[in-house]
């Protein structure tokens, strides 16, 4: 692949957090770096794991193939291979991944001299992840409470443990999660229509500028937030999205056993009412 006009001024040495400048190059168009290297790894050791695992069971139905987490008799120990040891293992090398990940984004935002906040974004992705598969198994005590790594497995699991606490959208943080996530579908849909609508011209035509963007929100609404303001926006809500789910989950069993819709007789039982 060729190389962009500009790509060749920003090859610059530095910026690295580990390696100093024994990782510091790129292949092609892909900056390598320690964490880069790390990445590979740890992905393709998981992928190779879940091949492993995927031979040992009846199937090679991409749908089908799970590999699932140890009994809840193992507790917070480790399994043998066959018995969920690979899930542990899989899951060490997912976080192994992305975490490395997150890190080769950090150390190419520090070459470039540009803030964190795609890391530190991503990272939030990783912490639902990781609510997921650590946190709420270990407050509860077996890393068999983590879901199983499948296609219709994983979806089986989320049914499941909904059905367990009855109705689940009566969950007070998974209503907040959902309603982030609509409502960063809703801001992009409005910022990518209204850059679309924009950018492309009839042909001959100028392209519009950011005072026809802040206009046409002006007129419609009264408020336009801004072409800055509009991306700050984004971020909030998607960021609110993963936030709510991570917490959603993890204070399903933890911290409450009983069915959700249950949860809202906190209403019903004010004293105001007596
Ligand atoms: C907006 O006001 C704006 O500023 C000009 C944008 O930037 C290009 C946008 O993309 C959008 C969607 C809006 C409107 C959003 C709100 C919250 C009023």
């Amino acid at each position: 692949m060729s190389m962009l006009s500009f790509e060749r001024k920003y090859r610059v040495r530095g910026g690295t957090l580990v390696g100093g400048d024994l990782f510091d190059f790129w292949v092609g168009p892909f900056y390598v770096g320690f964490f880069g290297i790390l990445t590979i790894f740890f992905s393709v050791v998981g992928t190779l794991l879940l091949a492993y695992g995927a031979s040992l069971g009846p199937t090679w139905n991409l749908w089908q193939i799970n590999i699932a987490p140890p009994d809840l008799e193992y507790g917070l120990g480790f399994a043998p291979l066959t018995e969920g040891g690979i899930w542990q293992l899989v899951t060490i090398c997912a976080l192994g991944a992305f975490i490395s990940w997150a890190l080769r984004q950090a150390e190419i935002a520090r070459k470039l001299g540009m803030g964190y906040h795609i890391p530190i974004a991503f990272s939030v992705a990783i912490f639902a992840y990781f609510s997921l598969v650590v946190i709420r198994p270990v407050l509860l005590g077996a890393w068999g409470h983590g879901f199983p790594y499948g296609i219709l497995s994983h979806l089986d699991w989320v049914s499941n443990v909904g059905y367990q606490y009855l109705h689940f959208h009566y969950n007070p943080a998974h209503m907040i999660a959902v309603s982030f996530f609509f409502a960063t579908t809703f801001a992009l849909s409005l910022h990518g229509s209204l850059i679309l609508s924009a950018t492309n011209p009839k042909k001959g035509e100028a392209v519009k500028s950011p005072e026809h963007e802040d206009t046409f929100f002006r007129d419609t609404i009264g408020y336009s937030i801004g072409t800055l303001g509009i991306h700050r926006l984004g971020l909030f809500l998607a960021l609110n999205a993963g936030f709510w789910s991570a917490v959603c989950i993890i204070i399903s069993g933890p911290f409450w056993t009983r069915g959700w819709p249950e949860w809202w007789n906190w209403w019903l039982e004010l004293p105001i009412w007596a």
